[in-house]
């Protein structure tokens, strides 16, 4: 029992969280009822019983539908808060957490009362958890790259409190070069930037996340290992990779566990790091992805301080601030 002790135990950084996929069931509910928002489920557990997902786009579906309760600050930053609490119990000292402003603002909800709220928790997660967290807001790809230009505008007011962009939602048929102009924009404006390419979509995905938007992260990158030179290209130049293993078995993505390609990303010398998605929709927080991970695929104490490592390598805390975290 000592590698499960050492996978709870080990200080890591999660770096693949969207915010409004930490909302559980039960906030779900309390939010509706505070807010006069309909569900269109009759329980927790009716809507528990929901999360049956075939592929990416069945899981989307419903979780537009749960964020639609999200309608106050304080509902933004309760969000955060329970996730940011549930992260400390899994000894995540540093996260990098997305939203999708666009999900918020199509709603009638103002730029303003997002980041205020989830920027507020994050603030508090420093002083009362010690945990340091930053926000990387995420353009939808179903959306058009115009309507990402207007969310950018709309956010820069608040640039100051988020350190990145990212690229979420429907990946195929919606590929990265959809958003090189924005991309460059953010760019310009020193943004961190990085994209979710190769979770369903196809390895050409990935070529042109690092090529024409210049990612500095690949979100899940799974399906890289179709693509022996792209393996070598991502070994080579350290590009990481923030694979979420339990939602890629959840959407399926991979048929079980045990046939997840972790093991062999980390054997081909690419920067992997273990993350949680969604996790009050795909059954886990970090550290259950980690130790379901282990024990389906058998990987070793050795690989989990690889994977521990890897993740503040590949986290965006200033590097004089990184040595303290190796
Ligand atoms: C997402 Cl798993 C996943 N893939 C793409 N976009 C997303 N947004 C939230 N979860
Ligand atoms: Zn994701």
């Amino acid at each position: 029992q000592r590698l499960p002790e050492l996978l709870r135990r080990m200080p890591k950084a999660e770096l693949h969280i969207h915010i409004e996929g930490s909302l559980e069931p039960e906030l779900i509910f309390e939010m509706a009822r505070r807010n006069g928002v309909a569900i269109p489920y009759a329980s927790v557990e009716e809507l528990r019983r929901a999360y049956a997902f075939t592929n990416l786009q069945s899981f989307l579906d419903i979780y537009y539908a749960g964020a639609s309760v999200l309608i106050t600050e304080r509902d933004f930053f309760d969000m955060a808060w329970a996730y940011l609490e549930k992260a400390r119990g899994d000894n995540v000292v540093r996260a990098e957490i997305f939203f999708d402003p666009q999900t918020h603002t199509a709603r009638g909800v103002e730029m303003e009362t997002v980041i205020n709220g989830l920027h507020r928790a994050c603030e508090k997660a420093q002083t009362d958890l010690g945990v340091s967290a930053s926000l990387i807001l995420c353009f939808l790809r179903h959306l058009s790259e115009e309507e990402a230009f207007e969310t950018l505008e709309q956010a820069l007011p608040w640039r100051d409190k988020f350190i990145g962009v990212g690229l979420d939602s429907s990946e195929v048929g919606h590929p990265p070069e959809k958003f090189a102009r924005v991309f460059a924009r953010c760019r310009e404006l020193g943004l961190h930037l990085v994209a979710h390419a190769g979770e369903e979509g196809p390895p050409a995905y990935v070529w042109t996340a690092l090529d024409l938007l210049k990612v500095e992260r690949v979100d899940h990158g799974v399906q890289s290992s179709k693509d022996p030179q792209l393996m070598r290209r991502l070994a080579q130049d350290r590009i990481p990779l923030t694979v979420c293993p339990l939602s890629n078995l959840k959407l399926c993505v991979f048929p079980k566990l045990q046939d997840h390609n972790l093991r062999q990303l980390l054997d081909a010398g690419l920067m992997a790091t273990v993350n949680s998605d969604d996790p009050a929709y795909f059954g886990g927080y970090v550290n259950d992805n980690f130790l379901q991970t282990f024990e389906a695929t058998g990987l070793s104490a050795q690989q989990a301080w690889q994977l521990a490592n890897n993740s503040f390598e590949a986290s965006f805390i200033p590097a004089q601030e990184k040595r303290k975290y190796r």
